[in-house]
């Protein structure tokens, strides 16, 4: 079979995105827990100025997410994660860049898509029951990520035989499902999910192969901003991986990814900006 065209723009919402240069996606977390950034921006408007600071600084779209995903996370029910989302996409709606929301929940799916989400970001790749009809009539993006398990208990001992294998097949057969129920190939984005139910090999093998999953022909999206993989190999706690998450940024853009997903906008703009000009002056 010959390879796929790759996707070279994104329909995402109210937006087509090129995809010739990488694209910033910048976090924002409405929850008192997350990992990264637990509680700083956990009021509304401390959401809404903290988006709007990254808009600022460059980011290309802005990823609201009400729900902490990190390893041993409680889940937020979706009348919460709502409430939390929710008044931040109305602030945000004419911010100029697309807005995506970090969900699982077909409900929060929904109520974002009123809200005028572009994209819906889902660390569970739809597979909740549900999932799938919430998003297939709306025009938004959809990120699909691969997780081994669930937040609560992924981290516990994670195994595969042939870790890059095996995420490119899951990636692939949900892009087949989402395309199968009518999605057309230019809302799909994929993510090997760094972090999530992986150890630190796992994730430097997918990382050092995302290659392989970009030449399946979805953009791929990447997610390694001040994960613990980067505390893992340099010592730092979550407020000092700056430096060891843009390496892995680099890494991920020199192997095709085509939007990363980070917490550092204006930090994430400059070392992309270097690298472009490298990379185009030959
Ligand atoms: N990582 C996190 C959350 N959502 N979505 C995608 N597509 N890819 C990722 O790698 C990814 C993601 C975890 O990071 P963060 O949002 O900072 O933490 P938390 O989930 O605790 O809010």
């Amino acid at each position: 079979m010959s390879p796929p065209q790759p996707v070279r723009r994104l329909a995402c919402g109210r937006f087509s995105l090129a995809l010739e240069r990488p694209l910033l996606m910048g976090v924002v977390n409405v929850t008192p827990d997350s990992f990264s950034d637990g509680g700083r921006h956990a009021t509304v408007e401390a959401a809404i100025a903290h988006a709007r600071r990254l808009v600022d600084e460059g980011a290309d779209l802005i990823d609201v997410g009400g729900e902490s995903t990190r390893p041993g996370a409680a889940p937020v029910g979706p009348a919460e994660e709502i409430a939390r989302v929710v008044p931040v996409l109305d602030a945000l709606r004419e911010c100029g860049v697309p807005l995506s929301v970090d969900t699982r929940h077909p409900a929060t799916m929904r109520a974002a898509i009123e809200h005028g989400a572009d994209m819906i970001n889902d660390v569970a790749a739809l597979r909740a029951p549900g999932a799938i009809d919430a998003v297939r009539d709306s025009g938004c993006a959809i990120c699909l990520m691969h997780m081994r398990g669930e937040p609560a208990t992924m981290q516990q001992a994670p195994a595969y035989e042939d870790v890059v294998a095996e995420v490119g097949r899951f990636l692939g057969e949900r892009v087949e499902a989402l395309h199968a129920a009518g999605v057309a190939r230019e809302r799909i984005v994929v993510d090997p999910g760094i972090g999530f139910g992986k150890t630190l090999r796992h994730n430097l093998l997918l990382l050092g192969a995302l290659d392989q999953l970009v030449a399946a022909g979805q953009p791929v999206l990447a997610g390694v901003s001040r994960k613990s993989m980067i505390g893992d190999l340099t010592g730092r706690p979550a407020d000092r991986r700056l430096a060891g998450s843009l390496a892995a940024m680099l890494a991920a853009v020199a192997r095709g990814a085509a939007i990363v997903r980070v917490h550092d906008v204006a930090e994430s703009r400059d070392a992309l900006r270097v690298w472009l000009a490298i990379d185009e002056a030959h």
